[in-house]
């Protein structure tokens, strides 16, 4: 939610307002430093966390994964951006994830996090995350924790609304936060200022193969009228079949949308009906267009990422085909659009309002079916506010952004500008609890929060701002998430922790989902890299050319071959190492010193990661094991001669054939 920015400026004065105008968060001792009821997050050594929580780390790439109730990190996923410490986006094998249509790029601003459901349950098979900078979905692979596949999404501009899912994780939607000239006009330099006559706002539905391999394709794309798309969700049970968007600057604003976009009092949150967009397709209504996106996905048998370059989507006009979208008016500056467990309760967030607006999908279908319409948006019927809503939740705080559940009737809104969460019984629309955040609250889950069945206990607060909770630490203070027990009546906060990069959304669900499919090594038998090596036997030097490709294998504690001699100036050197090991947790990692394209590698076992080096000078460099594997780790080492480029030392390693 970088866009608060200019809100949280105002936002200072105003929670100082806040604190006397509602005189909410407690000011006693407990409501700050917690419940002080024992340490209730405290999980013993060797013991397990009940939940893993995955927050997404914004503007870092990455997703955090942490236990909970004790906070603990326990792996960090990178996923649009490079990092050594897993050699992603270094090794050869997984650059191509991080291909796109405007070529290799090394990093993204990753704000949602979902996990599969199936009947609207989560079933722990993929995590899948949106790249808001340059659109794209990532789905993360639960038995590996690796980032599985990235699909490019064409003709939008900052994937926000994304990676919401149906509830059979048929798809998985984005919508564009900016609306674009449209790509497919096969004119896209127009002036600014015909933003009105010439952007769209592009809603996309990827489908995804849920039955076998997850793997995500285009299934079609909705052209809407130009506004900024925000968020969404997916309707559930009677709401199946629906879709939930919020979206602002419905003045279509195209400069200081601070002041611009903030005109009238009411913005909206589109309803598509995706069932009937897919009979509208099957009758032949959607045009298909020509496009250029990028697909990558990753084969686990070769352990290889590849990229291919797509080129056409199917996308419909809302327009010509009735019965697709409405739109529903909602107040101020809408940014959060959840919807409750039994799909009945649509709720709207307004980062400038002072109620929470909750509508009712059978009203909303009586609505429609009573044609109880405000005219229309470019032929998109608006719905009557009154006709729609269920309630509104009044004095609720200020700047109501994001809803979660609890199954039990309750709803969780998180406040950035009072600093924040509020518990409100859907039904009645009232308030029954709040609790402080320290400070300005964005997200906020309860595991499994948005499904059909949450699983309750907890509710975290992903704070922007720390300040005073933490040692200082320079200019730059951690994020931090706060936990509150949620099982009694009030909410009680019993742990605060520091989070990655700028925690978004979040996702949890209970351990016992995931830890039974953990993969706990790749087996060598099935590993059908090409340059696989393995068994030590197999290890060898080849050149082609100017490529010289080492064939290498890592066990504790030496790599063979560990001396490699006939290397040329001008030469491409591919170390290929396989790490031979079969046992859990035991990688071994690859470095060598200088050299340009000078990465790292981290093999898991049974695993071939290449680096590839280009060395820049003659002499002998040493390459060395990264990762502490045994005792003598600090003897897994090598040398690697280089030549000139005329030189007639002979290409020759100490393998195992040679002896
Ligand atoms: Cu509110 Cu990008 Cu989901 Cu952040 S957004 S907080
Ligand atoms: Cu292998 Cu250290």
């Amino acid at each position: 939610m970088r866009r608060l920015t200019t809100i949280f400026v105002s936002g200072v004065v105003l929670t100082a307002l806040v604190f006397f105008m509602i005189g909410c968060p407690s000011t006693d001792k407990t409501a700050v430093t917690g419940s002080g009821q024992g340490n209730e997050a405290f999980v013993p050594p060797g013991k397990h966390d009940d939940f893993y929580a995955f927050m997404s780390g914004g503007f870092s790439g990455q997703i955090g994964v942490y236990g909970l109730p004790s906070g603990r990190l326990l792996r960090v996923i990178p996923v649009f951006s490079q990092d050594a410490e897993k050699g992603y986006g270094y090794s050869e094998e997984t650059k191509p994830l991080l291909n796109t249509s405007h070529g290799f790029i090394q990093w993204d601003d990753l704000h949602h996090l979902q996990l599969s459901v199936t009947n609207g349950e989560q079933d722990g098979r993929w995590l899948f995350a949106n790249a808001n900078n340059t659109p794209r979905i990532a789905r993360i692979d639960l038995r590996t924790f690796r980032t599985a596949e990235v699909i490019e999404i064409p003709n939008t501009g900052g994937n926000h609304a994304s990676p919401f899912i149906t509830e059979n994780t048929e798809y998985i939607v984005s919508a564009t936060r900016f609306s674009v000239p449209n790509e497919y006009s096969g004119n896209t330099d127009v002036p600014i200022e015909t933003y009105k006559e010439n952007f769209k706002g592009a809603l996309t539905f990827v489908k995804c193969d849920n039955k076998n391999s997850g793997e995500m394709s285009l299934g079609f794309q909705i052209l809407m009228p130009g506004f900024n798309y925000d968020l969404s969700r997916a309707g559930k049970d009677k709401s199946h079949g629906w879709f939930f968007f919020s979206c602002y600057n419905s003045e279509q604003a195209n400069t200081m949308l601070e002041i611009n976009a903030s005109q009238k009092d009411k913005d909206f949150i589109a309803a598509v009906n995706w069932k009937k967009a897919e009979e509208y397709i099957a009758q032949g209504k959607g045009k298909m267009m020509k496009a250029s996106y990028i697909h990558n996905t990753y084969d686990e048998s070769t352990h290889t990422a590849k990229s291919e370059t797509l080129t056409d989507v199917m996308t419909i006009d809302p327009a010509e085909c009735p019965g697709i979208v409405y739109y529903i008016p909602t107040p101020k500056s809408p940014h959060g659009c959840d919807v409750d467990p039994t799909g009945e309760y649509i709720v709207g967030g307004g980062k400038l309002a002072a109620i929470i607006p909750v509508y009712s999908f059978t009203k909303m279908l009586d609505a429609i079916n009573a044609k109880k319409f405000d005219g229309d948006f470019n032929g998109i019927p608006v719905l009557n506010y009154q006709a729609v809503l269920h309630g509104e939740v009044k004095k609720p705080g200020l700047g109501p952004l994001h809803t979660e559940f609890d199954g039990k009737g309750n709803a969780y809104t998180s406040f950035f500008v009072s600093s924040e969460i509020v518990k409100w019984d859907i039904k009645e629309c009232k308030v029954l609890d709040r609790a402080p955040t320290y400070y300005s609250v964005g997200h906020l889950l309860v595991p499994g929060g948005d499904t059909r069945k949450p699983h309750g206990k907890y509710v975290i607060g992903m704070n922007k701002i720390t300040k005073d909770r933490y040692l200082p630490t320079g200019p730059e203070l951690t994020q931090s998430a706060q936990l509150y027990d949620i099982s009694g009546d009030k909410m009680r906060m019993i742990l605060d922790f520091p989070t990655i990069g700028e925690p978004h959304y979040a996702q949890a669900c209970p351990a016992d989902l995931l830890k039974k499919n953990s993969l706990k090594s790749y087996k060598l038998t099935e590993n059908k890299h090409p340059y696989a090596t393995l068994g030590e036997k197999e290890a060898k030097v080849e050149r082609k050319g100017n490529d010289v490709h080492i064939y290498m294998s890592s066990i504790r504690s030496h790599f063979l071959p560990d001396n490699v001699e006939g290397v040329k100036l001008g030469d491409v050197v591919y170390f290929h190492v396989t790490n031979l090991e079969q046992d859990w947790d035991v990688p071994h990692g690859f470095a060598v010193k200088g050299g340009a394209d000078c990465s790292e590698l981290l093999l898991m076992p049974g695993e071939t990661q290449t680096m590839k080096w280009i060395p820049k000078a003659t002499g002998v460099y040493p390459f060395y094991c990264t990762d502490f594997c045994s005792a003598l780790h600090q003897e897994m080492q090598g040398y690697i001669r280089v030549s000139p480029a005329n030189s007639s030392v002979e290409l020759k390693a100490n393998t195992l054939a040679k002896n």
